[in-house]
């Protein structure tokens, strides 16, 4: 099995096709989560799958799947996967090229005719990017979807009821979507790294170690509307002032005491919203990583430390709204083992890379040995600009195909 490689063709094939959907013509996609364009891309999966002959299966989470079964019905399942919604005018490879990557393994493993002792599960995520809840179809197998959490996901509640309608899915479709840990043998996901360290060090692939954590927390900042021409600049209570201090004293205090972490403020919103008007209100959607569970608290307490000093400074009122997350993850031996051997198979060289993005590795870890890699990628990602070099992926193709085939064992 050693010889086995994939399809090269029928992979980069498949991959393009994928592309057009939802392309926004400069290399780029626009698929958000349960979008028209993210279900069309679903589509496209489900007939890909039905022409090849292979089992089509579809959860109440509205994940999508390609199965290869084992002989023995109460054989456990190997998934592998990621996903295919994007980010907002986002890039091609983001997701698609692990789902593609992870079909085509299991289309190689056909071909071949090897039976395994599991069943091989290629599939595609509901939701991981965030776009309405964060990891939804991959905690929804996961069992860790609440009602609680879905009743106040940060992509907002309507926009996820009208995604939910468009898909055909529900609250408790999604809940009842959970599997039996016993019912899982393991889950890989290839990734492009979607940063510099590959490509700046020459390796071929990233076996990650660890994951991450990310917290979401809307603060809302209460001043009073007034008149931008008559108040005295030292009257105002300008909340749009306050929010905008916050944001550069957060990122300051971040690169000065959190240097292994991270914060963005990907959404800014100022009301009344008009020229002549000093903001009442100001909404800021925060979003903050940390390596692990210790230094999440500590940089938690410190943002919302500095939240509540500045809302006096500006006679601004600060109201807090936590939105969840997922705790920093690490990676399964196993699987690390599984990727560092194939590696070894395929003659590619390879390093042990955190991840500071997430990923829905992260959501089977609670249930199941997950581990993932990352192959070279340019040009940063959540853009247009992301890019990985054919090659590359074949690599990442190849390497999840054995390790897969270790794993199966
Ligand atoms: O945001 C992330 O880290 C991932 O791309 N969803
Ligand atoms: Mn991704
Ligand atoms: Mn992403």
């Amino acid at each position: 099995m050693h010889e086995l490689r994939i399809d090269e063709r029928r992979f980069r094939r498949d991959f393009n096709e994928l592309a057009e959907i939802g392309s926004t013509g400069d290399g780029g996609v626009h698929r958000p989560s349960l979008s028209a364009e993210h279900l069309e891309a679903r589509r496209w999966f489900r007939e890909r799958i039905e022409r090849d002959g292979l089992e089509f299966r579809t959860d109440g989470a509205g994940n999508h799947s390609a199965v290869l079964s084992a002989a023995q019905p109460a054989a456990p399942t190997l998934l592998m996967g990621s996903h295919l919604d994007s980010v907002l005018h986002g890039g091609r490879f983001d997701g698609a090229l692990g789902v593609v990557a992870a079909y085509e393994a299991l289309r190689t493993v056909r071909d071949a005719g090897l039976e395994l002792p599991v069943h091989i599960e290629a599939i595609d995520f509901t939701d991981e990017e965030g776009t309405l809840v964060g990891l939804l179809g991959s905690l929804a197998v996961a069992g860790a979807i609440t009602r609680e959490g879905l009743a106040s996901p940060r992509g907002g509640r309507e926009e996820l009821e009208q995604g939910m309608c468009r898909a055909g899915i529900t609250d408790e479709s999604i809940i009842a979507a959970a599997r039996a840990t016993e019912s899982l043998a393991g889950f890989l996901e290839l990734h492009i790294e979607q940063g510099p360290r590959l490509v700046d060090g020459g390796i071929d692939i990233g076996i990650v170690s660890a994951i991450v954590g990310m917290t979401s927390i809307d603060l809302v900042f209460v001043g009073r509307e007034d008149h931008a021409g008559t108040t005295p600049m030292g009257a105002r209570r300008d909340a749009g002032l306050a929010a905008a201090t916050f944001i550069t004293e957060a990122t300051a205090r971040v690169r000065r005491e959190f240097a292994d972490c991270v914060v963005n403020f990907g959404r800014v919103e100022l009301a009344p919203g008009a020229y002549n008007i000093v903001p009442g209100r100001a909404e800021l959607g925060m979003e903050f990583r940390a390596p692990s569970e210790e230094r999440m608290s500590e940089l938690e307490a410190s943002l919302l430390e500095l939240a509540r000093a500045i809302g006096p400074r500006h006679e601004v009122q600060v109201n807090v709204r936590p939105l969840g997350g997922i705790a920093a993850t690490p990676c399964a031996d196993v699987c690390r083992a599984a990727f560092a051997e194939a590696c070894g198979t395929l003659g590619l060289s390879h390093t042990a890379l955190l991840s500071g993005a997430g990923h829905d590795t992260m959501a089977l870890a609670h249930v199941c040995p997950a581990g993932m890699i990352f192959v070279p990628s340019t040009g940063g990602s959540h853009s247009p600009r992301e890019h990985a070099e054919w090659p590359a992926c074949v690599n990442g193709a190849n390497a999840l195909l054995h390790a897969a085939l270790r794993m199966a064992r």
